[in-house]
């Protein structure tokens, strides 16, 4: 009987020291299939009041050249140290953004999805390995993506 109560404040510990919560944000380690590079897209002044910011990350495209209407796939692979209990993306695209995590489909938007938009992608996110893959296409004008990623794990 006391064993099983030291195992389980042990346990306890154990589960509470191994806690905690990750980010992960577009930036230059993001990975793109088209050259291998990801160079900072610039955030344009006529278009600041649509391009939102997220604290930590950078509104990033593929090439110097955001103006082409062109689509362009980016991914993004990180490690979740614990089982994870909550994760969500917040994620914005100019103009389009479709997200998959481990391969299966996260979320969409057209038109206005510069716009930060949250999603849930707890049912997705597996402890150990994970890989994040992200479609953005360019209708119109300047291209780019942004989001950031917090996973919390125990
Ligand atoms: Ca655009």
């Amino acid at each position: 009987m006391l064993d099983n109560l030291i195992l389980l404040i042990f346990c306890s510990f154990l589960s509470h020291i191994m806690a905690g919560t990750m980010t992960v944000i577009s930036d230059t380690s993001v990975y793109t299939i088209i050259n291998s590079q990801t160079i900072y897209a610039t955030n344009p002044a006529n278009y600041s009041y649509a391009w939102k910011s997220i604290d930590g990350a950078s509104w990033i495209w593929y090439a110097s050249d955001n103006t082409k209407i062109e689509a362009a796939l980016f991914i993004k692979c990180f490690s979740v140290p614990g089982t994870p209990t909550s994760s969500n993306i917040n994620i914005g695209a100019d103009d389009n953004f479709t997200v998959f995590l481990n391969g299966r489909l996260v979320g969409m938007k057209s038109l206005t999805s510069f716009f930060l938009t949250e999603i849930d992608m707890l049912s997705k996110t597996v402890y150990g390995q994970n890989c994040l893959h992200i479609i953005v296409e360019n209708t119109v004008d300047y291209a780019g993506l942004i989001f950031k990623a917090t996973i919390s794990y125990q």
